[in-house]
């Protein structure tokens, strides 16, 4: 039971229903028609699905410290309007919403804002092209300034607390960090003169909206960056911060800079809660955890052993509207929990477009695609129970048509079997099980061991199919390719073979990762449990104990081209090669095959022959379309294919689920 989660709270002089904040996320909506309106309406939807306090993604204080227009801003009173708009709905909905003052300084984009990015020191972020310009003793007054008017702004807009955006490598944090900071006057040296920037910004502000505003600080609780604020200085920084009248201390972690991996999906449930539990104890006001908690119940859990005061979620709000709702009327199984992937949320964002969910496409399309019962109710046959196959029959079952989905081997899921075995990927049967229980509330009948034909389909009075079929695994033309030792990928996952101590993977794409990981866990040399997770990163490395175990396991990936697991998101491809190196797989591009031998295979790199060993040869070189039945079923029922069988490269669950969700709605 959920009993701490809704005991109410203060903060300040805001009381707050339940304990699950929604955290801060940019999700890009301004880019779109109607783009405030979409905002306002999305923040609704999380007020009624009961959010205790929803934070705004971070709303630009000045415009070079933002990300472009347009953009969620505060920095001019005309920008009050949209936010009004925002606040006007968001309370209609019986919520309550916080802006978050945001200004990005060194990670401020020039080719978004149109201004030099600013910094305490003129020092260029590995992840910006561009170099920054140092404040000045004047203009950092003016930016204080900027936060203090931009907090007045909100609190006109209607806001019920303001969070200073604090933490991630942003402005503030980087006048914080001995890393960024290296001025000599007031705003820099020693500790005190670095942490002067964030108290004044948090005073001012206090001063702005008056004591009894509430103001949430989100400060950096580790930055997982060498050399940077140190354990001391970050509870000493907090201590400063509750002097100076904040309300809540909210514990961000790691910088976006960092190479160590903060919310991606490898990243164990609650990995972090250590970080926000050591600053509460040396503060009296409410402390919030966050990082890879996407579960009430493990939000309960961290709020009963008074490790922190709240839990903030960002992204299971984006998989799921409706989760603190559904986990109070405890609708676990319900819930569409977010899975960490990145793939349609933060890499999105990264790559300039808008934010949607691989598991809950709808957002960011609410509009065009508000599901509307059937005109007319039909009996439907969906072939193939992968993601695609089981988002379209969720969608259809909703709209009121009679579902049949049927598969041909003896579980649901398709790929999603692949995925949720990897080590680190395990949230993908939490997928399943969304799947599981709403096709069963549903009513879908679900055939498993059913392998659908045209003629079947047809005698059974069908009056539409969608086929979901997949993908076949594709063999290349490698001389040796036969050969016993030769496997495809699926007869891994699906354990039909024997993998040997030495393996050359033919293709080094997002699979083929993936793979490289299974065969390590295999060996035991990867662990998902926090402790070791953090000893891993050597985040704890006083504890001792030892690192990870090397593998016993050789593994070599192949590739043709230049770059390693293309695919793969950009917020997650660095972390997974990253760990792939450290347990020891080698990457082999820009080669050429020569042929497969019973010892390994004999590739050519810069015209020189070279065998790599290996007892075990697995092939992850693409696949292509399952779409046979497809091909079968034109001109004798209205057909469509989607997923895998539609369209098998660059393939992933996230195209498959829209498709899914795609022809759910048009039939
Ligand atoms: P890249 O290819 O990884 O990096 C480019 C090159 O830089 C090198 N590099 C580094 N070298 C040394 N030291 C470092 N610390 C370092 N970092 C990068 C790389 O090796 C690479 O070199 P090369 O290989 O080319 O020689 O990728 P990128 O620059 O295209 O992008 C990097 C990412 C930003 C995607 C990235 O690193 C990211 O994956 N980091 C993790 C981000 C994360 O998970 N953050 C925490 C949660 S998100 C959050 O709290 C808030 C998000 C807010 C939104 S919107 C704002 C408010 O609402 C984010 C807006 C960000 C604007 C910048
Ligand atoms: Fe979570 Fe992935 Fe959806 Fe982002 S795209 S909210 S990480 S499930």
């Amino acid at each position: 039971r959920l009993t701490k989660v809704f005991e109410p709270i203060q903060i300040g002089s805001l009381t707050l229903p339940n304990r699950i904040m929604m955290g801060s996320m940019h999700v890009g909506f301004e880019k779109l028609e109607d783009g405030v309106n979409r905002l306002a309406a999305f923040y609704a939807e999380r007020a009624r699905g009961e959010a205790g306090l929803i934070v705004t993604g971070g709303a630009a204080v000045l415009p070079e410290g933002g990300m472009g227009e347009p953009y969620c801003n505060v920095f001019r009173d005309e920008d009050m309007e949209a936010l009004r708009l925002i606040t006007t709905q968001v309370h209609e909905a019986k919520g309550r919403i916080a802006l978050q003052l945001f200004h990005a300084g060194r990670y401020a984009h020039k080719e978004q804002t149109g201004y030099d990015p600013v910094a305490p020191s003129p020092l260029q972020a590995p992840i910006n092209r561009t170099k920054p310009r140092e404040l000045g003793a004047e203009e950092i007054e003016f930016t204080i300034q900027a936060f203090a008017e931009g907090a007045i702004r909100a609190k006109k807009s209607g806001f019920d607390a303001v969070e200073i955006m604090g933490s991630e490598g942003y402005l503030i944090n980087q006048f914080l960090s001995p890393v960024t900071n290296k001025r000599d006057d007031e705003w820099g040296g020693d500790f005190s003169r670095r942490a002067r920037f964030g108290v004044e910004v948090a005073k001012r502000v206090r001063q702005a909206v008056g004591t009894d505003y509430p103001i949430i600080f989100r400060m950096s609780g580790i930055d997982l960056i060498p050399d940077s604020t140190t354990m001391e200085e970050t509870l000493l920084f907090a201590r400063m911060l509750e002097q100076a009248g904040m309300d809540a201390l909210n514990v961000g972690i790691g910088w976006h800079e960092s190479r160590v991996p903060t919310i991606a999906m490898m990243v164990p449930r609650g990995a972090y809660v250590w970080v926000a539990q050591q600053v509460k104890e040396v503060v009296g006001i409410p402390v919030i955890a966050s990082n890879r908690i996407n579960d009430l119940r493990q939000a309960e859990a961290i709020l009963q052993e008074g490790r922190s005061d709240l839990v903030s979620m960002a992204r299971p709000f984006l998989a799921d509207s409706q989760i603190v709702r559904k986990s109070r009327e405890s609708r676990y199984d319900e819930v569409n929990t977010c899975i960490a992937c990145n793939q349609a949320c933060l890499d999105h964002i990264f790559d300039g477009k808008v934010a949607s969910c691989l598991v809950n496409p709808l957002v960011g399309r609410e509009q065009e695609w508000a599901v509307a019962p059937a005109v007319t109710r039909k009996k439907v046959a969906v072939v193939g129970a992968g993601p695609a196959g089981l988002e379209a029959a969720r969608v259809l079952a909703e709209r009121g048509h009679r579902v049949v989905i049927m598969e041909k081997s003896w579980q649901i899921g398709g790929q999603l079997n692949y995925a949720r075995q990897v080590p680190g990927k395990e949230e993908f049967n939490e997928t399943l099980r969304y799947y599981k229980t709403q096709l069963n509330k549903l009513g879908v009948e679900i055939r498993l061991g059913c392998a659908a034909t045209a003629d079947a389909l047809e005698a059974e009075g069908f009056e539409e199919v969608v086929v979901a079929t997949g993908v076949i695994p594709r063999l290349p033309e490698i001389t040796g390719v036969d050969l016993a030792h030769v496997v495809r990928y699926d007869q891994v996952f699906d354990r039909q073979v024997k993998v040997g101590r030495t393996v050359a993977i033919v293709g080094a794409g997002g699979i083929a990762c993936d793979l490289s990981h299974l065969l390590l866990k295999e060996e035991e040399s990867i662990t998902p449990q926090v402790a070791k997770y953090l000893r891993e990163y050597q985040i704890l490395t006083e504890t001792g104990i030892e690192l990870m175990k090397p593998s016993k396991r050789k593994i070599y990936m192949l590739r043709r081209g230049k770059h390693v697991g293309t695919g793969l998101g950009k917020t997650t491809r660095w972390a997974v090669l990253d760990s792939l190196g450290r347990h020891g797989v080698e990457m082999i591009t820009q080669m050429t095959y020569k042929k497969i031998t019973p010892d390994g295979v004999l590739i050519s790199q810069q015209d020189e022959e070279r065998l790599i060993p290996a007892d075990t040869v697995i092939v992850a070189a693409g696949a292509t379309s399952n779409d046979s039945l497809f091909h079968a079923l034109q001109g004798r029922l209205p057909v469509h294919v989607i997923g895998g069988a539609r369209e098998a490269g660059e393939l992933d669950a996230k195209r498959a689920i829209r498709d899914g969700s795609e022809v759910g709605r048009i039939i």
